[in-house]
């Protein structure tokens, strides 16, 4: 049997020559070139290290590190050893790692060195056996105990069904879950999409995303890697950095704020963009102000598509104009092999046109929550859909349009925060009675979270308090940008919170 290892055929897709560039970085202190010999003799070296460790299948390999190529031939590693990565957000907060760790319980955990002190003593607790270091400048044991190891490793062997990674998500109700994903979900889409965006071996990619969630790991990584592409690497979003590279590239893919703050720079235009042939956005609703004025701008119309932790991408504008115009405000097709119904509350087929709930089927969808069984099947329907929990339409050329979310979600600059989170961690701070997270539209972060905070009779709360409190406890994108302390809620007749009142009353605040 073919090995379905998805390393194997991101290897497999690597240039002949392997002496070329693969990897550029853009903002390290002097400029670092990788070429594909580099990326496959580190990522064996890495995998040979975890081998040596004899860690039973199925381990996990938990991983809080700034992005550095490092970083991301740690990830290839894992998934060429044949483990479980697991990428935590570096803003996550040791109560929020307590949880990832203790939830996952990871045999391998990778952590910045000046983080070791507090995570280690989490994963200890959580009976990690192997915690390493891994830092921007390339120092930390990881790549030391790496070092000695042999160059050449051959993939472990994995069926399409085996979990590759798992990745923690907000969800519909209660705590973060983690979405397993195989190896086989994330080949297919990563083939999907190869073919739907045109990827070709001298493309360019500028990487600015953060690689510990789905856009930047998954799409962006996997499509160059596929294609055997060269990458200019961005350790973080520069605005003005990154449009100083667009004349080099070919892709670029951003979250629609990457897309704001880009447009703010006078140097991205026609000219500077003349070499591009793809720009791709998602993860959170593009305004079709952006989507217009980029076109305006630098002559090139967005590729907005639609995805999730669960089920990576699901749906695509087209890029190849016999599939269609790219229509803004919406977020295309469902890709080929992605099936895609909506369904009213009583979970009924809707017309063409009509608004309800967008459930989904295919090669890409995740096979479950991690130890979480009941939580799998309520996001199921009975006939194997998967409830996304977002509301939206298809019309009648076949265009998904997002409407809203039944789930109660916040997406803030493409990070999404789930206000029962935040809401809890207020409550238990002193003084509150209870409190309310909402998102409202703001002009850089398309959503930004703003807490109503009730307090104890008796009790003063302070808003500068409360965000001072949260900043220590949550990540800091969860943490609202104003607070408001109010005497009560507003409830309808049933005692629920109404949430759109609130809504509606703040929806003005940011000049949204
Ligand atoms: C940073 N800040 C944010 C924020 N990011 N606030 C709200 N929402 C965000 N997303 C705040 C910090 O709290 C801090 O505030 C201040 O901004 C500066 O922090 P920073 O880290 O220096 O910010 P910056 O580098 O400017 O980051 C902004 C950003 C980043 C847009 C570049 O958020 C980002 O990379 N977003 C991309 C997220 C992403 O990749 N999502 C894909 C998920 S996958 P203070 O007060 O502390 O100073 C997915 C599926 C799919 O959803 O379909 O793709
Ligand atoms: P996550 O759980 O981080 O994977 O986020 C997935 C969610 O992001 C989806 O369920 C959608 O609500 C949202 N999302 C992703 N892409 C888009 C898009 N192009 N337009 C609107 N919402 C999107």
């Amino acid at each position: 049997m073919n090995n379905q290892n998805l390393f194997a055929a991101l290897r497999a897709a690597f240039p002949a020559d392997l002496d070329t560039p693969a990897i550029e970085t853009a903002d390290t202190p002097q400029r670092l070139v990788y070429t594909w010999r580099d990326l496959d003799h580190a990522t064996a070296m890495i995998a040979n290290l975890l081998q040596s460790l004899e860690l039973p299948a199925g381990t996990r390999v938990a991983v809080q590190t700034e992005k550095s190529v490092e970083a991301l031939m740690l990830y290839l590693g894992v998934l060429r050893a044949g483990y479980v990565y697991l990428p935590l957000n570096t803003a996550y907060q040791a109560s929020e790692i307590e949880y990832f760790i203790g939830n996952a319980e990871p045999g391998v955990v990778v952590c910045s060195g000046r983080n070791f002190g507090w995570v280690s003593k989490i994963a200890f607790k959580a009976g990690t056996q192997h915690v390493f270091t891994l830092n921007e400048d390339r120092s930390g044991t990881l790549l030391e105990r790496a070092y000695h190891q042999p160059t050449q490793h051959e993939p472990a062997q994995r069926g399409a069904d085996e979990l590759a990674a798992i990745l923690y998500t907000s969800g519909t109700t209660g705590r973060s879950k983690g979405a397993m994903l195989t190896h086989g979900n994330l080949l297919s889409n990563a083939q999907t999409l190869h073919a739907y965006w045109g990827w070709r071996a001298d493309d360019v990619l500028i990487h600015a995303l953060p690689i510990f969630h789905v856009h930047g790991l998954f799409v962006a990584s996997h499509g160059a890697l596929l294609a055997g592409a060269r990458m200019i690497w961005f350790s973080k979003f520069d605005p003005q950095a990154v449009a100083a590279r667009l004349p080099e590239a070919t892709v670029f893919m951003g979250v629609p704020t990457l897309y704001v703050r880009l447009l703010a720079e006078p140097s991205v235009n026609r000219e500077t963009c003349a070499g591009m042939r793809l720009f791709v956005a998602g993860s959170a609703p593009l305004l079709i102000e952006t989507f217009n004025e980029w076109r305006n701008r630098t002559g090139h119309t967005i590729v907005e598509r639609y995805g999730m932790s669960e089920t990576a991408m699901l749906t695509s504008n087209p890029y190849h104009a016999q599939d269609g115009d790219r229509r803004g405000g919406t977020v295309g097709f469902p890709l080929p092999g992605v099936g895609l119904r909506v369904q009213d509350d009583q979970g009924q087929p809707l017309p063409t046109g009509e608004i309800g709930g967008i459930q989904v089927k295919g090669p890409n969808v995740f096979v479950g929550y991690w130890r979480m069984p009941e939580k799998t099947k309520e996001e199921f329907t009975a006939d194997g859909w998967f409830k996304t929990g977002d509301v939206g339409l298809v019309d009648e050329r076949g265009y998904v349009t997002i409407v809203g979310r039944s789930k109660d979600l916040v997406i803030s600059g493409g990070y999404n925060v789930y206000p029962a989170e935040v809401e809890g961690v207020i409550n238990e701070l002193p003084g509150v009675s209870e409190s309310a997270v909402v998102g409202v539209p703001h002009p850089d972060f398309g959503e930004a979270v703003v807490a109503v905070v009730v307090p104890r009779a008796g009790a003063t709360v302070q808003p500068d308090e409360v965000i001072a409190a949260l900043k220590q406890r949550i990540a800091n994108f969860k943490v609202p940008k104003q607070v408001y302390v109010v005497p009560e809620l507003p409830r309808n007749t049933m005692g629920k919170v109404q949430k759109n009142l609130l809504r509606d009353q703040h929806k003005g605040l940011f000049g949204g």
